[in-house]
Parts: structure tokens; C-alpha cells; sequence
């Protein structure tokens, strides 16, 4: 028996969440691969409703986890945070680049990919009977307006335009987001995982997008046999517990090699930089002039999901996106690694970054800190 097999929970744990939910797709993935026994559910039982959400913190969010022994887990990074603790980090490569690589792709690709995700989902009128079976089987007893099928349609739809995907914006939105497929496309054809024979934090990072919305919707789904026939396959890569190398694969299940970062992937995180990059820049801006402009912010209060928005450029565009300030949360884990390491290290990695375009990201702090208690996001 492996040491992962003896680490595995006996019991199953119940994952509450829907395959039409984003962050529900890094958790399942991340099971599917660890070996994790879990059983899905929709997120409406009584039990769910009166036990699991107040142990939730309150908040109703996809995915939520709960233990045999009653223990609830809400939020997609703390959940796998939970497992990758328990089972010994499968799944932080141990070399400088690769973690620093794999930290950044899941902060990008679970962040900052939700323009593309929205926009395809909720543009495309043929996603919608998919969409509207699947909000049937997860609205909630007594739902609240916002939580009908009718109401989360007419909220999501706003919150498409309301993270940049407006309608000018949309020949950008949808340019970027097929070069994005062309770059993943040549990496996956080559290696079966970002970082060669097996998956890290960055996968499960990407496949949140590229699962329920980007892979699965029809109209998205579309797209790949003829953009990326290659990430479908990754896609389905990331659904199977063996490693499913194509014939084209080196055969090894290990990450790279010697710290490699391929030259697909600097691609791929050169792709991504043309609008993180100046969004995220943005976003900071605004979201420490809030910081400045809430001075009875009490240590404790839970974060919001957007506190604004901010105006940046792209390929001469210009987008209006709310800002969150949860992607800085999950993107201080790539900056506090790379500010600990040695500073040959260091160095190393701030050259890899500047390759790329992606340096900048290293400064990019808020000027408080954000923490988790009671199954919430809180300011420190
Ligand atoms: N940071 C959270 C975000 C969770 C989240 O936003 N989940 C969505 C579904 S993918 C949700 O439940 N939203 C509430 C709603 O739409 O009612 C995580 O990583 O789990």
C-alpha cells in the first residue's frame, strides 16, 4: 500500500457542489487524482441547509466538503490546502521553479480566467437548457430570489458584464481566450500535465475554468475539438485516477526533470500575462484606495467578494472589471514562496518571471492581508 493509499480517509467525504460549478471542478479533480473516496451532492438537503451551511460560515458557496466526523470545509483552495497537508503535498512539485509555476497557474487560471468562463456561458443562448437543468437540481429549499433558477440567470448574466466581458469587449474577450487554446493546445500535445507526467496545484487551478464552463458548456465545449483538441484530452486527463499519458507522451509520471520549465509553458504564462497583468495592477490600486478609505475596518471582518472596480487597458481596449479581492489572496501564496526562498533561488525566479512578463505580480500586495476563520475569508 502506498503512503497516499494509507493517508486516504476511510470514510467517503461528501462534496457538496454541482458540474456546472467552476471551483467545484479543482476539488473533484484533485479527489479524482488523490485517490479521495467522496460522493457529490447537490447542495439542497435539509441537512445541508441547516447543518452544513452554518458551519459554512453562513455563505452558500460551491464547493463545500464535510467529513464522517462532522468537519465542514468551505472554499476550493482550503479544501485541497486540507488534503495536500494530510497527504504530504502530492501535488507541490519540491523544486523552486516548478512550485513558483504551478502557484502562479492556479492563481491565474482560477482568478483570472473567469472573463472567458462567463462570457461562453452566458452568451450563448445554447447553453441554456443544460444551464437551467442544472440550477434546477441545486435550487435551494424556500430559495431566495437570487437563488431561483430565474434569478441566479439574471445575476449571472450581469456579473458577466460586470467582471469585463461587456458587449464591445467581446471580440478581446474571445480573441484572447482562443490564443489561449492555441498555446495550451501545442503544451498539452507534448506533456499530459503543465509541469510533465503528473498534476500539480496548477492543473487543478486550471481545470476550474476549463471544466465546468470552458469544457463542458456546449458552445465552449465546441471550440476544443477544432482550437485544442489536445486540452480536451488534459481535460479528461484531469477526470481519471491513472495518469493517461497519450502515445506521444514521455512515459515518466514525474514531474520534469532538472526544474524544466517548458518552453511551451513560458508561452502559455506569456498568454496569460497580456490581461492579468494590467488587471491585476488595477485591481490593487483600487483595492488598497478602499483599503485607505475603510479605516473602522475591523481585524475579522469577512472579505467581500468585490470591493469596486477598476479600469485597465488591453490590446488597446479598455475594460471595466470588479475587483476581488480574493485573487490576491491566492496569489500571496506565489509571492510568499518566492519571497522565502534563497536568494539564488530567488534570483532564478524573478529571471523566469521577467521572460515571461509576469515579474511585476511579485509586488503586487494589498496593504492588509487576508486570512480564513470560521470557514471565511476575513481581514486581517
Ligand atoms: N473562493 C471560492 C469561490 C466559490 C464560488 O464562488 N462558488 C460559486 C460556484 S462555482 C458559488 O457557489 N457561487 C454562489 C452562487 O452562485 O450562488 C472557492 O474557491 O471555492
Amino acid at each position: 500500500m502506498s503512503n497516499l493509499e494509507r493517508k486516504v480517509p476511510v470514510e467517503p467525504v461528501t462534496l457538496y457542489g454541482s458540474p456546472l460549478s467552476l471551483y467545484t471542478g479543482r476539488v473533484r479533480s484533485y479527489f479524482i487524482k488523490a485517490g479521495i473516496e467522496f460522493r457529490e451532492i447537490a447542495p439542497i438537503s435539509d441537512h445541508y441547509e441547516d447543518v452544513v451551511i452554518p458551519l459554512a460560515g453562513g455563505r452558500r458557496g460551491m464547493p463545500t466538503m464535510e467529513f464522517a466526523d462532522g468537519l465542514v470545509i468551505r472554499d476550493s483552495v482550503a479544501i485541497v490546502d486540507h488534503f495536500e497537508a494530510k497527504l504530504g503535498t502530492p501535488y507541490t512539485p519540491e523544486t523552486p521553479k516548478q512550485n513558483t509555476v504551478s502557484l502562479l497557474i492556479d492563481a491565474i487560471a482560477s482568478e483570472g480566467l473567469l472573463r472567458p468562463a462567463m462570457h461562453y456561458r452566458w452568451r450563448y443562448p445554447e447553453n441554456e437548457p443544460l444551464l437551467r437543468s442544472h440550477f434546477e437540481e441545486i435550487t435551494p429549499r424556500d430559495a431566495p430570489s437570487d437563488y431561483t433558477v430565474m434569478g441566479r440567470f439574471k445575476r449571472l448574466k450581469q456579473s458577466c458584464v460586470d467582471l469585463g466581458a461587456s458587449e464591445e469587449n467581446i471580440p478581446l474577450v474571445e480573441s484572447l481566450y482562443l490564443r489561449l487554446l492555441k498555446a495550451l493546445d501545442a503544451h498539452f500535445a507534448l506533456f499530459p500535465y503543465l509541469l510533465g507526467g503528473k498534476p500539480s496545484i496548477g492543473d487543478f487551478g486550471l481545470i476550474a475554468p476549463m471544466y465546468a464552463h470552458l469544457g463542458r458548456d456546449p458552445k465552449p465545449l465546441s471550440l476544443m475539438p477544432e482550437h485544442g483538441i489536445n486540452v480536451l484530452r488534459w481535460v479528461e486527463r484531469m477526470h481519471r485516477h491513472d495518469s493517461n499519458l497519450g502515445a506521444t507522451h514521455a512515459a515518466s509520471e514525474k514531474y520534469l526533470a532538472h526544474d524544466e520549465i517548458p518552453e511551451t509553458l513560458l508561452e502559455v504564462l506569456r498568454h496569460f500575462a497580456i490581461d492579468f497583468v494590467p488587471e491585476t495592477q488595477a485591481a490593487r490600486v483600487q483595492i488598497n484606495d478602499w483599503i485607505q478609505s475603510q479605516p473602522m475596518l475591523q481585524s475579522g471582518a469577512e472579505v467581500k467578494r468585490t470591493v469596486g472596480t477598476a479600469t485597465f487597458d488591453v490590446e488597446g481596449r479598455s475594460i471595466t472589471a470588479a475587483t476581488q479581492p480574493f485573487r490576491f489572496y491566492v496569489l500571496k501564496r506565489v509571492q510568499d514562496y518566492v519571497a522565502t526562498r534563497p536568494d539564488a533561488q530567488r534570483f532564478d525566479m524573478v529571471e523566469l518571471l521577467k521572460s515571461v512578463e509576469m515579474a511585476s505580480v511579485l509586488d503586487m500586495t494589498l496593504e492588509r492581508d487576508i486570512g480564513r476563520s470560521g470557514n471565511l475569508e476575513v481581514w486581517l
